[in-house]
């Protein structure tokens, strides 16, 4: 196996509103840095992180759930948190294991009761953290008033990182604001997206 160095090493964890795509998320990036080669589907629980028989029969997490993947040289640990509030005490039992925290959101709910509540479970914990706006390729997603609202309730340290080229059905990438770089997701990546979605 191989041996990584502390500074080659993260814990992130994904916390966020039931059903914002913490799950989902987990998976794309599984099949993305090569751990999976299929990308499995909440629908069909065929998901890494809810192997569960109970998460696979009612399509939610129920216990924190940890996978790996690397990415340039770095060993990432990741760990899919449930955000149905039955399930707090994983949730937040979650946050001690991790070193940064990414609070998922749906940019077709914006700000919901689950987001308010990973806030305030990520600032008990004093972690760093990072938003995410998830589901940019929905119908009605609207990524500009998620931020709108975020900022409103939680500052205006709020800052986007990237923003989204193309809404709805037609999203295809992403500009990175600092370094002025974009990404287009090419047809492979939109069609194994669209076959998640499906
Ligand atoms: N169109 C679209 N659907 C998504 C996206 N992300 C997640 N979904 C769907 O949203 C639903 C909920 O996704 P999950 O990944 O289970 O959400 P979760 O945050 O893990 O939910 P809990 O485990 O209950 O906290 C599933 O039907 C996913 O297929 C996305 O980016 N686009
Ligand atoms: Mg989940």
């Amino acid at each position: 196996m191989k041996k990584y160095s502390v500074n080659n090493l993260r814990n992130v964890g994904f916390i966020g509103h039931s059903g914002s795509g913490k799950t989902t998320l987990t998976e794309a990036i599984l099949y993305y840095t090569k751990v999976v080669d299929r990308f499995g589907k909440i629908e069909d629980g065929s998901t890494v992180s809810d192997y569960d028989i109970e998460e696979k029969k009612r399509k939610i997490s129920i216990a924190s759930s940890l996978a790996s993947c690397e990415w340039k040289n770095t060993k990432i640990n990741l760990v899919d948190m449930p955000g149905y509030f039955d399930f707090v005490g994983e949730t937040m039992e979650g946050l001690r294991a991790v070193d940064v925290a990414i609070i998922v959101l749906s940019s077709v709910s914006g700000v919901q009761v689950g987001a308010e509540k990973s806030w305030s479970g990520v600032n008990k914990s004093k972690l760093p953290r990072a938003f995410y706006i998830n589901k940019l390729d929905r119908e009605n997603s609207n990524f500009d008033k998620t931020l709108a609202e975020l900022k409103e309730k939680f500052g205006m340290s709020v800052v986007p990182i990237q923003y989204p080229i193309g809404t709805e059905n037609n999203f295809k990438g992403i500009v990175n604001v600092i370094s002025g770089k974009a990404k287009i997701m090419n047809n492979k990546v939109r069609a194994a997206k669209q076959h998640a979605d499906a």
